[in-house]
């Protein structure tokens, strides 16, 4: 923290210090070295997405910033399932490569149908009733033809 001090001098000939308290400034990526690099220094909310990668925003609007909410898309499914490995020093996953990651996308496939009508009670298992949130091929289809071309291979 560093602060910037003013004398002035008024009209009647007193001086007045005026004292301003700056925090330092921070890059894009939250980083107060401004190198624009994502760095992974601390995953506060313990859902191993570094701090670094989840920021301090809010993607869900629902007064959490993301490095704090466990669900940082209210999708019902935890960021620590969507985050795609357990270590934090990783990049998120992101399923359909749309450039946001499965943890702040609410459609993390791109096939339409939301994470949390996929997977209905946000386990990260395909459970009897859902689909996979991260196949965007959930009527299996192109899955039937993927097992025909390797048997014929
Ligand atoms: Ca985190
Ligand atoms: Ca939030
Ligand atoms: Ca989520
Ligand atoms: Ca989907």
């Amino acid at each position: 923290m560093s602060a910037w001090y003013w004398l002035l001098r008024g009209s009647a000939g007193c001086a007045v210090v005026l004292v301003v308290a700056c925090g330092p400034s921070k890059d894009d990526k939250g980083n107060t070295n401004n190198n624009n690099v994502i760095e992974c220094t601390g995953d506060e909310d313990g859902d191993s997405i570094c701090d670094g990668h989840e920021r301090n925003v809010d993607s869900d609007s629902d007064g959490v910033a993301d490095y704090l909410d466990l669900d940082a898309d209210n999708d019902g499914i935890p960021d620590e399932i969507e985050a795609g490995d357990a270590d934090p020093n990783t990049t998120p996953v992101d399923s359909d490569g749309d450039g946001h990651p499965d943890f702040r996308d609410s459609d993390s496939d791109n096939d339409g149908l939301a994470d949390g009508d996929e997977d209905i009670n946000g386990n990260g298992q395909v459970d009897s009733g859902e689909t996979d949130p991260h196949d965007p091929d959930s009527d299996d289809v192109g899955a039937t033809v993927e097992v025909l071309a390797c048997v014929l291979d």
